[in-house]
């Protein structure tokens, strides 16, 4: 693997959650193979599991770790080209890059859509622009239209938990849009999206009136307006708001009926019920889920340590 910025840079979907799954059994086994190489974790937002997971990842690598937050602590950047810099950015994205680049062998970036304009969001001009210039391998920490590092442990998590039952059919996922005070990238739910669509099982998706997700990332998927239609049998359910991609980084439904509640999963097959942190308790989904044996989260966010882990041993394998 070279970069790492969404699940087409990953040849085969099972050898990579086979790989973080033994990695999980055996955390230490490559502590050579990150000697003496850095990676830098540079933040435009802000992160908990994210910055946690892969500096522990790439420590059991043996690898050195540099954090910087570059939205509080570096110059602010410009991205355009031929720009006049005499306003608020203090530094070209091709000058940062390419100087970040030659301290470090790999580069993880954090960048969430500004929500205003969607072709610059969706051009990923940004996570474009530093791969351009930064000349190592780059992995996604986040980027305006996609969460890939997330997506790989929820793989992993639902793998784990089909390990433990006999089906005779495909495991029913179901991604519901869910309520939410702020208007939140589309992120999350376009990288399960384009995970799912690629892996075996039976992939639904439900939201409200205008907030289809971007048809590059759904592919395959199930679409219904019908909540409690689409989580009928339900075996996983994945909870996530995400702002209206049609009429760009809108709040288009505030009905709270949307949250995730007990009584809701009733209709589902006992299913288990996930989401990727940080998550808004009783407007998102109720505590009475999030406290009980059904939740997932903690397991998907452990699993977060070992997809990061998966990645930058693929990458450090391939470098020269
Ligand atoms: C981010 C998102 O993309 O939805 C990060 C998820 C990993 N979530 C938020 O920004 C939540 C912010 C809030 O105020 O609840």
């Amino acid at each position: 693997m070279k970069n790492f910025t969404s699940v087409t840079d990953v040849s085969h979907l099972n050898t990579i959650i086979q790989s973080a799954l033994d990695i999980k059994s055996n955390p230490y086994n490559d502590k050579k193979l990150g000697e003496n190489k850095t990676l830098g974790l540079i933040f435009l937002n802000p992160s908990l599991r994210t910055r946690l997971s892969t500096q522990k990842a790439a420590m059991n690598l043996g690898m050195n770790v540099m954090v910087m937050n570059m939205d509080k602590e570096g110059w602010a950047l410009e991205t355009q080209e031929g720009a006049i810099m005499n306003h608020t950015t203090v530094e070209h994205i091709k000058d940062a890059a390419a100087v970040m680049g030659e301290y470090c062998d790999i580069i993880g970036v954090r960048s969430f859509p500004k929500l205003i304009d969607k072709n610059e969001d969706y051009s990923e001009d940004f996570f474009n622009k530093f791969i351009k210039y930064c000349g190592v391998p780059v992995v996604s920490l986040e980027s305006a239209t996609l969460h890939p590092l997330q997506s790989l442990a929820d793989c992993i998590t639902i793998s784990e938990n089909e390990k433990l039952i006999k089906r005779i059919s495909k495991p029913k996922v179901v991604l519901t849009w869910a309520p939410h005070i702020k208007p939140l990238p589309q992120a999350v739910a376009n990288s399960f999206a384009e995970w799912m669509c690629k892996s075996d099982v039976d992939f639904t998706i439900t939201h409200p009136f205008g907030y289809d997700l971007n048809e590059k990332f759904t592919s395959g998927a199930k679409v219904l307006i019908d909540q409690n239609e689409a989580l009928k049998n339900a075996d996983y359910v994945y909870v996530k708001n995400w702002s209206s991609y049609s009429d760009y980084g809108k709040i288009l439904c505030n009905d709270t009926t949307w949250m995730l509640t007990l009584e809701k999963l009733k209709l589902t097959n006992q299913a288990k019920v996930m989401h990727c942190l940080p998550v808004r308790r009783n407007v998102e989904l109720s505590d009475a889920i999030l406290d009980s044996p059904n939740s997932l989260v903690t397991q998907q966010a452990n699993n977060r340590t070992w997809a990061a882990q998966a990645v930058l041993k693929s990458i450090l394998q391939n470098l020269v």
